[in-house]
């Protein structure tokens, strides 16, 4: 048998077979009662593809343009943050998993070889220059959780630009994180290990605040000792408290490595933004901005009115609130709204609609691309393949997406991406 079943459910059994129960958790777990989780998968269900007869299709082919660049396929892998965790291996009978070192790494293999894009995760377990150097001239984008501190979102953008990120993707619905009842009841959090902040631990701003909360802890507490370890002696710190049963912050007693964590927790995220903060951000690059968790009209109408240049629709893979919409039930409705939006210029490039959550196969690609999406996002079906075969997992699962694709195309009459629309769909 293939080591990367082609099935979606063999592939996401495979993977949880050779993964730890939080990092299981962390990878497959959503918000509450698990029902967008489900409903995501469902929705799919509710349209059906018509296959036609006597085509010609022997031509295809799935290569696109987004923003200007030319891709192989309408797919980009979606930013996953925590990797190491999320891919965590099983070692021995205890249980206790050892997170593998290499888990980006063999991510940015894969991508620079399908040359699909990558959107690099704010929240990577590796320094997004790093990733960058793997990734050769292979497309990638950033995107960023739009930190309380000004300087940390300027410094990550500057970052990302410096990178060869040719778009921002800012993340909306993950301003609170969501009630995760699978982490919640392992008393898991992903967040107090190093893996899960090595992209702030990198940076220089983050690296000041940190020791700004050092030396305030130590002036209230004498005892406390203020120097500053190398970011690897952090990473290693937090690691070592992390592989502590009931990885929390009370297992961080090192002055450095609980400052950065709490420090994290600080500056993660602002619940105070409204459209007016856009032009904000909008100020700050050059680069294509596009919004991520959009999930009604009005929203995605109100982003290109404060100057987003694309919209992702998403549900952040039910991971933020239970018993909401399933994703793909409001890419029509947004997709309508961006391309009837008042201020759209007929003479620039149309608005780029992507779309996450959900999609596991070829067939679900098509089937978006038919509700209006320009590109999807994979997530969750990659890690899969990360955790069971690395870098030809990840290569594995894509391809399988892609094939499926291209023959669901086949049969659908249709040899361009461009040519899939809801025509294709049963009424
Ligand atoms: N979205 C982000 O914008 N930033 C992240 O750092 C991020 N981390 C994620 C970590 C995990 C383990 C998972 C499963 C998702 C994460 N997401 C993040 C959401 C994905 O980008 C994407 O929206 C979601 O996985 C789509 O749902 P699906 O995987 O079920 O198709």
């Amino acid at each position: 048998r293939p080591v990367v079943p082609t099935s979606p459910d063999a592939l996401a059994a495979a993977a949880r077979r050779r993964m730890t129960r939080t990092a299981w958790s962390y990878l497959a777990g959503g918000a509450g009662a698990q029902r967008t989780v489900a409903a995501n998968r469902e929705a799919f269900g509710r349209y059906r593809i018509v296959p036609r007869q006597m085509v010609d299709v022997g031509q295809r082919s799935l290569a696109t343009t987004m923003l200007g660049r030319d891709l192989p396929a309408p797919v980009l892998f979606a930013p996953v943050g925590a990797l190491e965790v999320a891919v965590q291996h099983q070692l021995g009978r205890g249980g206790r998993g050892a997170a593998p070192r290499n888990a980006e790494p063999a991510l940015a293999d894969a991508a620079r070889d399908l040359g699909l894009p990558l959107v690099i995760s704010s929240q990577a377990s590796t320094p997004m220059e790093d990733t960058a150097a793997t990734l050769g001239d292979s497309p990638r984008w950033f995107q960023l959780y739009w930190s309380s501190d000004d300087a940390l979102v300027e410094s990550f953008v500057a970052r990302a630009e410096a990178s060869g990120c040719t778009a921002i993707v800012v993340t909306l619905d993950t301003h609170v994180l969501g009630w995760r009842t699978m982490d919640l009841d392992l008393g898991y959090l992903p967040f107090a290990r190093a893996e899960g902040i090595a992209q702030y631990l990198s940076d220089p701003v983050f690296q000041q605040l940190v020791e700004a909360r050092v030396r305030a802890t130590a002036s209230s507490d004498p005892g406390t000792t203020t120097a500053r370890p190398t970011v690897a002696a952090v990473r290693s710190l937090l690691s070592m408290a992390a592989h502590h049963p009931g990885p929390t912050l009370r297992n961080l007693t090192q002055p450095y490595a609980r400052a950065a964590v709490e420090t994290f927790l600080d500056v993660f995220s602002r619940s105070t933004l409204t459209w007016t903060d856009l032009a904000w951000l909008r100020e700050r690059t050059t680069l294509p901005l596009l919004v991520k968790g959009i999930q009604h009209p009005d929203d995605a109408r109100a982003a290109l009115d404060h100057g987003a240049d694309g919209i992702i629709v998403s549900n952040h893979g039910g991971r933020q609130v239970d018993n909401a919409v399933a994703a793909l039930d409001t890419l029509a409705p947004v997709a309508d709204a961006v391309r009837t939006h008042a201020g759209t210029d007929p003479a620039q490039p149309p608005v780029p609609v992507l779309f996450d959550s959900g999609i596991r196969t070829g067939a679900d690609v098509f089937t978006a691309l038919a509700l209006g999406a320009d590109a999807v996002l994979l997530g969750r079906p990659w890690v899969y393949g990360l955790a069971l075969a690395g870098a030809d997992g990840v290569r594995a699962v894509t391809e399988h997406v892609l094939a499926e694709l291209d023959l669901t195309m086949a049969l659908a009459g249709v040899t361009e991406t461009g040519q899939i629309g809801r025509h294709n769909l049963a009424v």
